[in-house]
């Protein structure tokens, strides 16, 4: 494989997929990467700009990151040691056989990750449902998108991040942006809002922070982390109040608009700015910016998703847009930044524990029919719904919980919340085998760890923020050593008594999941490799080979049964830890620029570690001076679940009621050691944004 001349593929690391060309290069030392990324000027939705992790992406296909050979714990000694495939799969295999037989095959379970390609997704549910035959399966993109995915699904019928692709976003009148740090989090993107106020629209940024982002904006709402539900539906009150709503598109596009706006009308601004903090004149400004625009979208990302109320409040934003007209219509609508790679494609093709391939539901007798057909399995012998991801995490080791766990493509030791007893529950389990390209926190716990290839070195499609289905084509080879992980499956597989079912080659697996997504809502069948590489991809639906695919969603109709989009009946709601005498400072969490998620890649790359060293805690100068703090100093962070210690930032640029900390570090500052567990009713996404704490100098409020 390993060759002479360059491959176009894409980032192994955000949604955005940036494109990119991996050249061919001679390594200097046995440690070095054989390809360097470049860049990749054609393919439009980063027109060859890359972030810092794009750009170092290749570190991590080589040694010292990688690991190369498989590792078992050692009965005696304890410790992981290596050993040969056949060894680790046996081993991995008979765990899994065992504990079925012993406790029930609902003790055994697995865990993905929204990083895995569409192929890796599909047959990891498929490898759960049909080689374990457990209903529990779930995966990290549960603590991601899942709120918005809900609050969509229930508005418009169907989610799909974004509805239209990112160049509308450069074409719209204004943008409200809440809960999205995009210069950090997707720096490329960064050009549609640059393009969009060039060509004279507006952007309005709520954030409790004043981000990169929120520092272009021609507006910077502050909420209080956990407010934003109040904020949207003062928002939608004083559009009523003000006579802007767009009756003409709610008579003729919706359904539920009474009740929404009977509760929007309960929910005075007044009461919003002393919930928010937010004044109610800033409010009304942001009306007047968002009515007067000849077009409006609201995006949302995890500030305003990653609560125990994220789907309603993603519902209220989408009210918002449905009220004023803003959805259904070219340059206009509603908008979910997925996070993760393969955010999109990985909850539509089997790995959400309530989820089977084309975005059916688990519990529908005629989605079960097909599937099944695809499968070559009686119906019946495919299991119901499991737990959600959390859940299944909290169950690890207890009697009638999960025993025994494959992990593929997650790093829940750092980034799970409630950490200390999630890493509690994953010690506990009877048998823990983890795929992994690194040797990642989680994996260090694990029986068995197996080394599996990654991004350059193999074929695999995509699906980006917008829908765009795009593929990675293998620029090199995987080091010695390394299988692929959908290798693995298929050896676990037949090791379990399922010889065939399995193919390990991408494309092979890519045709089949076109046909088990045939029918469903995302409908994959006319989507080839091939036609994803003479299109720059291809945006889902695409039903048929003929079929042009779908940048743009719900112009004519929703995807409802009546074809009308659905306003939520929403009413606010506070956080589910508030701060009080004790813990009298709200937590927020999120990312810095360059370090990615759980740190095992990023923290392995040492340009980026350079750059990101470690954990900090944000702290506005007015409390840092109440506290005695300065700038650099150690304070611990104490919430009911926990304590870390970090340094202290002291920046004017957060609220002095609030504290930020990233969440890519283990150890001491692992900010997950604090985070609540609540999760959100429908969506069970956890409430990663906000915690009750106290912080102390060092020293001080040692516990
Ligand atoms: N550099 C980098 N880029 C990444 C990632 C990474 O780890 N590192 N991860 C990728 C993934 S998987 C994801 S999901 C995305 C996430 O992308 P973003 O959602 O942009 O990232 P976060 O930093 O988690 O959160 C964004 C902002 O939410 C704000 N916030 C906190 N609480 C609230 C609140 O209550 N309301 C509002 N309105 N805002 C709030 C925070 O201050 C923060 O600036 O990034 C992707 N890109
Ligand atoms: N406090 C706090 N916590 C959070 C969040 C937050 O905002 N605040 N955000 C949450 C969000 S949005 C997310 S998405 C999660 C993400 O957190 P995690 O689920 O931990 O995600 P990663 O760190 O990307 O972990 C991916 C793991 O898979 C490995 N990997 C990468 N590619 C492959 C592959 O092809 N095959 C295999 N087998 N392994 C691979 C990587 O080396 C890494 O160990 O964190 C959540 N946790
Ligand atoms: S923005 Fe995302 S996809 Fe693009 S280079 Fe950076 S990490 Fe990769
Ligand atoms: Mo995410």
């Amino acid at each position: 494989m390993t060759g002479t001349t360059s491959t176009d593929t894409h980032c192994p690391y955000c949604a955005l997929q940036c494109g990119m060309r991996l050249h061919p290069v001679r390594p200097r030392r046995p440690d070095e990467p054989a390809v360097e990324v470049g860049e990749r000027p054609d393919f439009p939705v980063n027109r060859g700009a890359l972030c810092g992790k794009g750009r170092s992406a290749a570190a991590v296909l080589a040694r010292p990151a990688r690991l190369t050979e498989p590792l078992v714990r050692d009965a005696r000694t304890g410790t992981l040691r290596p050993a040969t495939w056949g060894e680790a799969l046996d081993r991995a295999a008979r765990g899994f056989a065992e504990t079925g037989e012993r406790y029930g095959r609902d003790a055994v379970g697995v865990f993905g990750g929204g990083g895995l390609t569409n192929e890796k997704a599909y047959l990891l549910g498929k490898f759960a449902r049909v080689a374990l035959r457990t209903p529990h399966i779930d995966y990290n993109g549960r603590f991601c998108m899942s709120s918005a995915a809900t609050a969509q699904r229930a508005a418009f019928g169907l989610d799909r991040g974004l509805p239209f692709p990112l160049e509308d976003v450069a074409r719209t009148g204004c943008v409200l942006l809440a809960g999205s740090n995009l210069a950090d989090t997707m720096p490329p993107a960064l050009r549609y809002l640059r393009e969009q106020r060039e060509a004279g629209g507006r952007l309005i940024v709520v954030d409790p922070r004043r981000t990169r982002t929120a520092d272009d904006a021609d507006l910077h709402l502050r909420p209080a982390p956990g407010t934003d539900l109040a904020l949207a539906l003062a928002l939608l009150h004083l559009v009523i109040a003000e006579g802007r709503v767009d009756e003409k598109f709610v008579a003729a596009r919706t359904a539920g608009y009474a009740h929404a706006r009977a509760a929007a009308m309960a929910h005075w601004p007044e009461r919003a700015e002393r919930i928010t903090g937010v004044p109610v004149a800033a409010m009304r400004q942001a009306v007047a910016m968002f009515c007067d625009a000849t077009g409006g979208m609201v995006l949302t990302a995890r500030g305003s998703e990653q609560h125990s109320k994220g789907v309603d409040t993603v519902g209220a934003w989408i009210n918002l847009c449905l009220a004023t007209g803003r959805a259904g219509r070219p340059l206009s609508g509603y908008g979910c930044l997925t996070g993760q790679g393969n955010g999109q494609g990985g909850r539509e093709h089997g790995q959400k524990s309530d989820q089977l391939p084309g975005y059916r539901s688990i519990t529908d007798p005629e989605a079960r029919d097909h599937v099944a057909r695809v499968w070559g399995v009686d119906p019946e012998s495919l299991p119901g719904p499991g737990r959600s991801a959390y859940e299944l995490l909290d169950s690890l080791g207890t009697d009638g919980g999960v025993r025994a766990l494959l992990l593929m493509g997650s790093n829940p030791v750092v980034s799970a919340p409630h950490a200390g007893h999630v890493t509690e529950r994953i010690r506990a389990l009877g048998h823990l085998v983890v795929c992994d390209v690194v040797l990642s926190e989680t994996a260090e716990l694990a029986d068995v760890v197996l080394p599996t290839a990654q991004w350059a070195e193999e074929d695999g499609t995509m699906t980006n923020l917008e829908g765009r289905v795009i593929l990675r084509q293998a620029a090199v080879d995987p080091p010695p050593g390394v299988r692929t992980d959908l290798a693995v499956l298929r050896a676990l597989a037949a090791r379990l008594g399922r010889d065939g079912g399995f193919p390990d080659a991408a494309e092979e697996v890519f045709d089949e999941l076109r046909a088990a997504s045939a029918g469903g809502r995302a409908d994959y069948s006319g989507i080839s490799y091939a036609r994803i590489r003479a299109e720059d991809g291809v945006f889902w639906p695409c039903p048929e080979p003929g079929h042009p695919g779908t940048p743009r969603l719900f112009l004519d109709r929703f995807a409802t049964a009546d074809g009308r989009a659905r306003f939520a009946d929403v009413s606010h709601r506070p956080a589910a830890e508030e701060p009080d005498a004790r813990y009298p400072l709200r937590l927020t969490t999120g990312r810095v620029l360059a370090q990615y998620q759980s740190g095992a890649q990023t923290r392995r790359t040492p340009e980026l570690q350079r750059a990101a060293p470690g954990p900090f805690v944000e702290l506005h100068p007015r409390l840092a001076a109440r506290l005695g703090v300065t700038d650099g100093e150690l304070v611990t962070v104490t919430s009911r679940r926990g304590q870390v210690v970090a340094p202290a930032v002291v920046t004017g640029t957060i609220r002095p009621d609030t504290v930020f900390m990233p969440f890519h570090w283990p150890g001491p500052g692992r900010a997950n050691t604090l985070t609540n567990p609540a999760l959100d009713p429908v969506s069970r996404m956890p409430e990663f944004k906000v915690c009750a704490v106290r912080v102390e100098r060092a020293g001080e409020g040692a516990a």
